[in-house]
């Protein structure tokens, strides 16, 4: 039987660029043929944009597939790259980050307050006994000492980890052993929905459990009560005391930069790897290229945490690397009110924004009045991560929030690719709301079936990357088997993404979320996201979770988990009339085979940190079984109230 993706949806629309950003974009379309025409070079050249303190001898040695090494030969310092060298060109003053607290305090970073601060860091981090190598635990909010944090790391050639503020003891403890860290830095908590959310006690269950850590630096930020052992430091007594100058020591192109945990579907995080010349050519490239910054006039503004890859890529080492003002956010999109990141936008006239379909999806539901509320004129180039983006997302993004103006860049990328690989480029690419589009310049990318054969224009597949690319994962973290089974095995000499995708009609890519997610309805594989796009385009649908259960007729069954709308009724009769709806809705536009067997409407989805549905609950849920691990949910009680809703609706 063949694995290979049914083509359901036929999304046509289409938007090119406003002429005005396209005659002045950063990046034209002669970079794709640049980078067909010498890729290695068209790398080299962009990795010219970063300061190095000794050249490289050779730019990708792959002699030892698929362990790659790039820039080799090279030395250079991240944190100098990101901090001291915009004080040098004179822009000490400029501001790097306009910091807004959830209660509603601010304060405001320049360049040379951020020097000053990872100075002081890098030197405090140093006196704990830190070297070149070690492996230190970052576990904050989202506030200012959290790149610091990374950045001071960084400047000693410490490997960082952060792990989401807000996961659990276990997940915490599982990470410090796994990489042997032993240093912890984190706060005594943030603000979260209006009030003070606790840090500090998961930290001490997790070191008390693991026993590896030397210290545990705390930064006060919400002065709540803590307890105190002979481990802790306080930020302010020690990093704020320290001398605010440190000489930033060239490291290795290779020498790694962060540890970063995936939960993945199953089994033991993996412990994704990067290293530093290859990674910060491709952060610094695709924040360049994919946002259009201008670093003198733009306002960007990143939504996610720092403990999600895009924080590390598009919060600090794309943007700052970059010399970006940019904005960061502690706390949640609906604290005070749902207008929150529509005034955040209009307080610092943001003009590029990135964020992810959950966020845009939840608007969505709050309605369109709320954004209609606020000046979003300073917004340019809006763009979207972590999850395939519904069409009808895509749309209310550009119409409620780009006024119908601003190109949208849905990006494509994963923890191990690093950066962007897939994505339009705002002033070249007239996207199609729904598609990351193309592989990006110097990026090779395809669609191949089970047999990895290239499938043609129309056809669908695994999504896999046919080129090494300077910001890949090096490794997983002391398990090199592992890296090789899991990302190089399945396809020889192609690294499999996990992800299935089709190619339009021009050959434009589209992501169908993970192949483990795909369903086989009586022998047709057909994608969640297709059905859950197909859901969300209904006008009383606000957002659609869909799984494949099993079925004694058909295999595979398509359940679906819908939330509605609003203003949309759903008591009594009013609630069934809708699902009957829905279902035909789903057969008129994918066709029969797509009609899901059932229908539940839910409050809320389970979520990641990241936004990302965990569809294997909801598969639990639908094949009635028990719940399996939910240390990774973002709030744990939303399985009880899908359960207990479905009890009661029954
Ligand atoms: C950056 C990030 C990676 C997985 C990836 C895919 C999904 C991310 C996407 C997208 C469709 C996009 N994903 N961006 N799917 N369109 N624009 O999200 O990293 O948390 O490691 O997740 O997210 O399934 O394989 P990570």
């Amino acid at each position: 039987m063949s694995e290979t993706l049914e083509n359901l949806s036929s999304e046509t629309r289409q938007f090119p660029p406003p002429a005005d950003l396209a005659a002045n974009a950063n990046v034209k379309a002669d970079a794709y043929e640049e980078a067909a025409a010498d890729r290695l070079a068209f790398w080299a050249k962009q990795a010219e944009r970063l300061a190095w303190a000794k050249p490289w001898d050779q730019i990708l040695d792959w002699s030892n597939p698929p362990f790659a090494k790039w820039f080799v030969g090279g030395e250079l310092n991240i944190a100098y790259n990101c901090v001291d060298r915009h004080v040098e060109a004179g822009n000490g003053d400029k501001v790097a980050i306009h910091w807004e607290g959830e209660p509603g305090d601010t304060r405001t970073v320049t360049y040379s307050d951020l020097l000053k601060l990872v100075s002081q860091a890098a030197n405090t981090l140093t006196d704990l006994g830190v070297t070149a190598g070690d492996r230190v635990m970052i576990y904050m909010p989202m506030i200012p000492e959290a790149a610091v944090a990374m950045l001071a790391c960084a400047r000693i050639g410490a490997t960082h980890s952060v792990v989401f503020g807000g996961f659990s003891v276990d997940a915490l403890a599982t990470r410090i052993d796994d990489a042997d860290a032993k240093v912890v830095i984190t706060a005594d908590g943030g603000y979260r929905r209006g009030k003070p959310s606790a840090l500090k006690p998961t930290v001490d269950e997790a070191v008390a459990r693991t026993g590896r850590i030397e210290h545990v630096l705390v930064v006060r930020r919400t002065g709540q009560e803590v307890e105190w052992t002979d481990k802790d430091k306080w930020w302010h007594e020690t990093v704020e005391q320290a001398s605010p100058t440190h000489e930033a020591q060239a490291f290795d192109s290779e020498h790694p930069l962060f540890i970063l945990y995936t939960s993945g579907t199953t089994g033991k995080p993996k412990g994704i790897l990067h290293t530093t010349g290859g990674y910060l050519t491709q952060t610094s490239y695709t924040h360049h290229a994919v946002f259009d910054l201008k670093a003198d006039t733009d306002v960007y503004w990143c939504t996610a945490d720092i403990g999600w890859v895009t924080g590390h890529s598009y919060i600090v080492y794309g943007p700052l690397s970059n010399g970006a003002t940019q904005v960061m956010y502690e706390g949640t999109p609906d604290t005070p009110d749902r207008g929150r990141f529509w005034q955040i936008v209009d307080k610092y006239k943001v003009s590029i924004l990135y964020t992810a379909p959950t966020l845009i999806r939840t608007m969505m539901k709050w309605g369109d009045d709320i954004p209609a509320k606020y000046d979003l004129s300073s917004l340019r180039v809006l763009g979207s991560v972590g999850e395939p983006i519904n069409p009808e997302a895509w749309i209310w993004y550009r119409e409620h929030v780009g006024r119908e103006r601003t190109p949208i860049v849905d990006t494509w990328w994963q923890t191990e690719t690093g950066a962007i690989m897939i994505s339009p480029l705002p002033g070249v690419t007239a996207a199609k709301p729904g598609s990351a589009m193309t592989a990006l310049p110097g990026i090779g990318a395809d669609v191949i079936d089970d047999q990895a054969q290239s499938v043609p224009n129309g056809g669908g597949g695994f999504l896999v990357l046919t080129e090494p690319w300077p910001s890949m994962l090096r490794t997983i973290w002391g398990d090199d088997q592992r890296f090789i089974d899991t990302y190089w095995s399945r396809f020889d000499g192609y690294y499999f993404a996990g992800d299935g995708a089709k190619k339009d009609a021009d050959g434009a890519l589209w992501l169908l979320g993970r192949v483990d997610d795909v369903m086989l309805v009586s022998g047709h594989n057909i994608s969640t996201t297709e059905v859950e796009s197909a859901l969300v385009s209904h006008p009383s649908v606000a957002e659609a979770a869909v799984v494949g259960a099993t079925d004694p007729t058909t295999g595979q069954a398509i359940v679906a988990f819908t939330i509605p709308r609003g203003n949309v009724d759903t008591a009594g009769d009013a609630g069934e009339a809708l699902i009957k709806d829905l279902r035909n809705h789903v057969a008129k536009t994918l066709g029969p085979i797509a009609k899901p067997r059932q229908i539940m409407l839910v409050a809320e989805l389970p979520k990641t940190r990241s936004g990302k549905i965990m569809r294997r609950l909801l598969r639990d849920v639908a094949e009635n079984r028990s719940l399996g691990d939910v240390t990774t949910l973002q709030d744990s009680t939303v399985m009880d109230l899908i359960s207990s809703g479905l009890k009661t609706a029954k």
